[in-house]
């Protein structure tokens, strides 16, 4: 029976007890450890109708938590005639089975409700494919009965090969089905990746043709602000909610900083603790800017007592994306409404270089520009190079990734003035060994 309840992974219209395991050292607000995923819950469209908390040492390998609390949270679930039990922690294959067994609901875990939560999110061709190939790896192990869930990704828009085994299912979910789900689960995987890798090349593409424009990333938690300071910096018109992952793909605009200035500024996905690894992975082609950024500002939700947890957690998945070292501005978002004072000292006395701003009144957004354009300023140099004229690779490398403002040819060598990032000068002085500055300014 725990086997068919786990066809179908959405918690959509369903009534769900909430249940979070305290371990040691994990990040999580102790004091109101179910608000998280209470809010992630209903993102998702389920109605919340109980919780329970059980503080634990370490878990129980075959059923994750306390055997006893497993039944009173059976109890619970019983009582509110709740069918589905939501997990703040991962659990394996076999502890949802066994749970299953135990509760006689169906067990959705942390990771399975973040992934259905992207999914029903996902607008844009490449975030679908990039969820449900996240999807894919992360569930096929735990489903028994896969097809009506590969069906639901397929009508969600996933399209292809997977719609037409429709009909097989109702078979149910024997021996010989479970081999047909895992091959077909296998196939899926092989295309989404080739077609996920062709978009990742396009899009790095797409990066490189900016190498020559100062770029800026909006990273941070989910619901920190980031697109309300995209849209007051620069008109972009990015749907603001209330929600979580109210931005799943990734927009670019232009920031105008004034005297001419300008950079290009994007804004994307937020971050949340605990983000499943393969999300995070099969979103590459959605962070490609952040992960080529000369800047990340780091938008930070100060009103809320969590500030430091987020922090944290972003910066987890800026490690995971090797960009923990990029140059970074700490953004102090919704001054405007902070009742405790404390937790901006503390976020403050933590981080790096940062500046308090409300993206909703504008206010210390004139400082930001501020601190962007003179880094822009000190990021960006002017040069004089020369190299030997044959090193044709070397000078269309150049043209790509500087501002090339004059070109002179003496003998066997050429000498160009440039406009370039510091970084950029750096790669090109390391990697070239044949060419030498002979000039620069600023
Ligand atoms: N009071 C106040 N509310 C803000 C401020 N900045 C953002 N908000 C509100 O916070 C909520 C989330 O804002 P978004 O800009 O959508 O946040 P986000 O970081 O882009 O969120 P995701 O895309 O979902 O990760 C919205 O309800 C905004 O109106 C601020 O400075 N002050
Ligand atoms: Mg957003």
């Amino acid at each position: 029976m725990a086997e068919l309840k786990r066809t179908d992974l959405s918690v959509q219209h369903e009534r769900v007890v909430l249940m979070a395991v305290l371990l040691p050292g994990r990040m999580i607000n102790v004091h109101r450890p179910l608000d998280e995923l209470a809010s992630l819950a209903e993102t998702a469209g389920a109605e919340v109708v109980d919780g329970l908390v059980q503080k634990l040492t370490k878990v129980h390998s075959a059923t994750y938590m306390g055997r006893g609390k497993a039944e009173e949270l059976r109890d619970r679930a019983e009582a509110n005639e709740a069918g589905t039990i939501i997990f703040d922690n991962d659990l394996s294959p076999r502890q949802i089975r066994e749970l299953e067994e135990i509760t006689n609901c169906k067990i959705i875990d942390r990771s399975e409700l973040i992934l259905d939560i992207f999914a029903g999110r996902a607008r844009t061709r490449e975030a679908r494919l990039q969820v449900e190939l996240a999807q894919l790896q992360y569930t096929a192990p735990r489903l028994r009965g896969m097809w009506t869930h590969l069906e639901r990704l397929a009508g969600a828009g996933g399209g292809g090969a997977i719609g037409s085994v429709g009909g097989i299912g109702t078979r149910g979910p024997g021996e010989r089905q479970i081999e047909i789900d895992r091959r077909l689960v296998r196939d899926r995987v092989t295309r989404l990746k080739g077609e996920l890798a062709k978009i990742d090349r396009r899009k790095q593409r797409e990066v490189q043709s900016r190498a020559t424009e100062f770029t800026v990333s909006l990273v941070g938690y989910t619901n920190s602000g980031k697109s309300t300071v995209m849209n007051a910096l620069t008109g972009a018109g990015q749907p603001v909610e209330d929600k979580l992952f109210a931005t799943l793909d990734t927009k670019t605009a232009r920031w105008n900083l004034g005297d001419g200035q300008t950079a290009l500024l994007s804004d994307t996905v937020g971050f949340v603790r605990d983000l499943p690894h393969r999300l995070v992975a099969s979103f590459r082609a959605t962070l490609e800017e952040v992960i080529h950024a000369d800047l990340l500002l780091h938008v930070v939700d100060v009103a809320s007592e969590e500030a430091p947890l987020q922090i944290r957690a972003v910066n987890e998945v800026l490690e995971e994306l090797e960009c923990a070292d990029r140059p970074t501005l700490v953004l102090l978002n919704k001054m405007d409404i902070v009742e405790d004072p404390s937790i901006v000292q503390i976020v403050e006395s933590r981080v790096g270089r940062s500046l308090r701003i409300s993206g909703h009144t504008g206010v210390g957004l004139d400082a930001v520009v501020e601190a962007v354009s003179e880094m822009i300023d000190g990021a960006v140099v002017t040069t004089t190079v020369r190299f030997p004229a044959r090193e044709g690779k070397l000078s269309s490398w150049i043209d790509q990734m500087a501002t090339v403002l004059d070109r002179r040819y003496d003998n066997d060598s050429v000498e160009l003035d440039l406009r370039i990032s510091r970084t950029h000068l750096d790669q090109l002085c390391g990697r070239h060994p044949a060419l030498t500055i002979v000039d620069q300014n600023g």
